[in-house]
């Protein structure tokens, strides 16, 4: 289904305008299709982009590795431009719109020469959906091509429903109807006449990921990785989806959602937001352990990442994921610590900066069994087990698997409902080795919003700042907020009026990371996850009482459910729940520097929220 054009004028005239600016060789509009794909697979090897990986062991399988300098979002180098400074707030950087696109225009002036730009007509969200975001990704890079085939709905059939908009068809509802948002992409690394290209352009002197709000357009220029240039994801569907659900009443999270069935037969969802590092993908692919698998319990997945959230007709509100793949953390990920995802990622994977074992597979850190004798690295260097324990990397900690959702096999059959789930929770996490007990439930939702505010977590990685220290990550949203973080508080408040207080979602905090005297995890965490979320989804459904803390309501032991935990006795659960007075009056003290910082546009719920916690914890 080749496509060279298209009716929506729109997006004619602004491909047109992007060609004439970034003077690429060739325009490739991209139809999704398998044999599209396939070429460009084979492009990339050719190229030496790509290694094709043992179709015995991997079939459909790629590796790529990148420049070692372009591994990562670059949040310094990432911008909200709205016209006045203050409503970008001090959670982003700042540039006014004019200033910043004249800026740009300078780079982007022929930095697609030597190239083909390809366009992309993709889908966030089933097409259907009153939410659904369509979007045009302009790209000189066949990477970013192909991971976005995986990670959204791409090509002839997007392009189409766009232009049947125009027309009355499709859903008239959908927030956006008749209209796209143009997402422009460059690696920024021209080709002169008769010059090799590298395995993994970009620039190396500048870095631009802007997003203009006002407009809704999205330019990112001289990174070819992941969030800087897959402009679907981190781009489009959370700091430009969260100014436009701040202005439509609804929510957009950097949340998973997990589908719950209990022994009953009874379908629940939550909703979970976790900074990096605590193991998001893991609990949005939990298997219950053995004892509660055998009553009957079961989970599915809805999304592993982002939510967009409304208050639906039925007055609950429902979500949806919308994203198409995985774009997940590679390191770590294990048969034992998730083995959903090993699953899935066995065929048709893009697999980017991880290691190439000898007979043409993967290898990264944390993977199961033995590490292999030999191996090159992810910078393309001989590796061996000898090298690791020098602390040379086999895999690059931010390596990642690029999967598509349909080969998840707990893929929840409601992932593809355009009207989404109904969700009874909201799950705040973080990872603290003290203070924080294993779970408590807020009071209500003034108060759910004050816990997800000033949500923090202890940095595993040194690059955020100093190992153990808490990093403030409001609701996992900081570097996704495409607005002032005081007026996303504010939203989130006003997001509580929609509804009855008995149809919103619960919200609870948990913490699967703290840590007793010795320095030990106290909680098995993983799979043992789902005794925690059973007790949260009987609080929903008013089965069970809990205890009243100075925090809220917590389980009594007895309502856990700890039919084969062995080694977490109630002494144990009693560490894990201990609210200290000092560690508290600390914790409520640090906050104070998060609040400085919203200033102005910090809701006075909040503080008052605040408050009253300090009186209980004097
Ligand atoms: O993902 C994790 N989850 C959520 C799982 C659904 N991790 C890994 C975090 C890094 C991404 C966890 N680590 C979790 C957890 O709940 N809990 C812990 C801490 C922990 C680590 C090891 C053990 C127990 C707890 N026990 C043994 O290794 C035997
Ligand atoms: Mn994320």
């Amino acid at each position: 289904m080749k496509i060279t054009g298209t009716t929506h004028k729109k997006a004619a005239e602004w491909v047109e305008q992007v060609r004439q600016l970034c003077k690429p060789d060739s325009v490739y509009w991209c139809d999704g299709s398998d044999e599209e794909n396939t070429q460009l697979c084979d492009m990339l090897v050719e190229k030496g982009t790509y290694i094709r990986l043992n179709p015995e062991k991997r079939p459909g399988c790629f590796l790529a590795r990148s420049t070692p300098s372009d591994v990562a979002r670059v949040e310094e180098r990432t911008f909200i431009c709205s016209e006045k400074q203050e409503d970008a707030g001090f959670t982003n950087n700042w540039k006014a719109p004019a200033e910043m696109k004249a800026i740009l225009n300078k780079f982007l002036d022929g930095c697609m020469k030597g190239r083909t730009m390809y366009v992309i007509p993709f889908c966030m969200g089933p097409l259907d959906s009153p939410l659904a975001k369509i979007g045009i990704e302009i790209t000189d890079s066949a990477y970013v091509v192909t991971n976005m085939r995986i990670m959204t709905i791409m090509g002839a059939e997007v392009l189409k429903r766009l232009e049947d908009e125009t027309q009355g068809g499709g859903n008239p509802k959908r927030d956006g109807y008749g209209d796209f948002v143009p997402c422009l992409h460059s690696v920024g690394a021209p080709l002169e006449p008769g010059q090799k290209d590298v395995n993994w352009p970009c620039n190396n002197e500048e870095k631009y990921i802007c997003h203009f709000p006002e407009t809704g357009e999205i330019i990112s220029y001289g990174s070819g990785y992941g969030g800087n240039a897959l402009l679907g994801k981190k781009c489009l569907a959370l700091r430009i989806a969260t100014t436009k659900a701040r202005k439509n009443g609804w929510m957009a999270e950097h949340m998973l959602i997990l589908g719950v069935t209990d022994p009953q037969g009874r379908k629940s969802y939550i909703t979970g937001a976790f900074p990096s590092a605590c193991g998001k993908t893991n609990l949005a692919m939990l298997v219950p352990p053995a004892p509660l698998r055998e009553k009957g319990w079961k989970t599915s997945i809805i999304g592993d990442d982002i939510a967009w959230i409304w208050p639906h007709e039925d007055g609950t509100f429902h979500a949806i994921n919308p994203e198409n793949g995985y774009f997940g953390v590679a390191p770590g990920t294990s048969y034992k610590t998730n083995p959903i995802a090993m699953d899935t990622i066995k065929k048709n994977v893009i697999f980017t900066n991880v290691g190439l074992t000898d007979d043409g597979d993967v290898w990264w850190e944390g993977m199961d069994g033995e590490p292999p004798a030999h191996a090159i690295d992810w910078q393309g260097n001989d590796w061996t087990p000898e090298k690791g324990k020098e602390g040379i990397k086999c895999a690059h900690p931010n390596s990642r698997f690029t999967a598509p959702a349909a080969q998840c096999p707990t893929l929840d059959p409601e992932y593809y409902n355009p009207e989404g789930v109904s969700i009874s929770a909201f799950l705040f996490g973080g990872r603290r080795a003290t203070t924080m007990p294993l779970v408590y439930q807020s009071r209500d939702w003034k108060h759910g919003v004050y816990v997800g505010a000033t949500m923090g977590s202890e940095m595993t990685a040194a690059a955020f700042g100093k190992i153990g220290q808490v990093r403030r990550d409001p609701m996992a949203m900081k570097p996704f907020i495409g607005y002032n973080v005081g007026d996303y508080w504010q939203h989130w408040l006003d997001m509580g009026e929609k509804t009855c207080a008995c149809k919103l979602p619960k919200i609870f905090n948990v913490n699967w990371f703290r840590k007793d005297a010795e320095g030990h995890f106290i909680w098995p965490g993983y799979g043992d996850n789902m005794r925690v979320i059973d007790w949260v989804l009987r609080r929903c459904r008013g089965e069970v009482q809990g205890v009243e803390t100075k925090l809220g309501v917590s389980p009594a032991y007895s309502e856990l459910d700890t039919e084969g935990l062995e080694g977490y006795s109630e002494e144990q659960f009693n560490v894990n729940m201990n609210l200290s007075d000092s560690e508290w009056q600390a914790e409520l003290e640090s906050q104070t520097e998060l609040f400085n910082n919203v200033g102005d546009k910090l809701p006075a719920e909040l503080e008052s929220q605040r408050q009253t916690l300090i009186a209980k914890f004097h």
